[in-house]
């Protein structure tokens, strides 16, 4: 076997030895997981689509307004069961953002209305020991997000597009959108949700799905 034990010792020095040092040490011509989050608008990945896919898993439920209730339950010092009425009470926000679905489509330029998170966290008084949330939606899905991601300044319960009321196939009348992860932690027919002291997986994290799902660093398939 030949002695390879040298390998690793740093070579003469040379011009192009501390050039190609330094591009190590700069992590240069790299891209994708070593990009600057948000540096480059389309994540690895993803192409761009005008269109707005629907995907689910096959129910879509009909939810009339008069019967909504979205309730905020677990570690909150105040839990809620909103009416509509209650939660058109609830100050509102407009925020544009863009879709990455890990199907590998993106759409850019959504104009969104409704509830922010951070709105919401200011009127449920999380615990101190909260640190997760679970979303429960009314086609019996859910989906976890540690309390950081759920607070994402252009995070939102919408339910509003583009003007309009969201479409009950886009998860009407009110869905999350949280822009900054994959599409599938944006719980559409959304019905509660669970401030956690764990975390916890929902539907697709215990499918072979990332738990995090950061679009540009490509988290798309289970770490473990
Ligand atoms: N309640 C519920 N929310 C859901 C899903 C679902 O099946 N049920 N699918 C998720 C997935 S995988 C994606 S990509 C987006 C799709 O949203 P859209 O149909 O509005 O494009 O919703 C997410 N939210
Ligand atoms: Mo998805």
């Amino acid at each position: 076997m030949p002695d390879d034990s040298h390998n690793s010792e740093l070579p003469p020095e040379t011009k192009l030895t501390r050039s190609k040092l330094r591009w190590a040490k700069e992590q240069k011509f790299l891209t994708g997981r070593e990009m600057v989050p948000g540096a480059e608008r389309l994540p690895p990945g993803q192409h761009l689509t005008r269109d707005w896919p629907v995907l689910d898993l096959g129910i879509q439920p009909d939810v009339p307004l008069s019967t909504w209730r979205l309730q905020i339950l677990g570690k909150v010092a105040e839990p809620l069961d909103l009416s509509w009425d209650d939660f058109q009470a609830l100050p509102q926000s407009t925020f544009l953002s863009d879709i990455h679905c890990v199907t590998t489509w993106s759409r850019y330029d959504n104009t969104w209305e409704g509830v922010s998170t951070r709105d919401l966290l200011m009127r449920c008084d999380p615990a101190e020991s909260a640190t997760h949330v679970m979303l429960h939606s009314y086609d019996g899905y859910t989906t976890n997000l540690a309390l950081e991601d759920f607070a994402a300044p252009n995070a939102l319960i919408a339910t509003h597009w583009q003007g309009q009321p969201i479409a009950r196939e886009h998860g009407g009348p009110a869905r999350l959108v949280v822009p900054h992860l994959y599409f599938w932690k944006s719980a559409k027919w959304l019905r509660a949700i669970e401030f956690l002291e764990a975390d916890k997986r929902g539907f697709w994290e215990v499918n072979g799905y990332h738990n995090h799902a950061d679009p540009w660093a490509e988290e798309r398939y289970s770490e473990d």
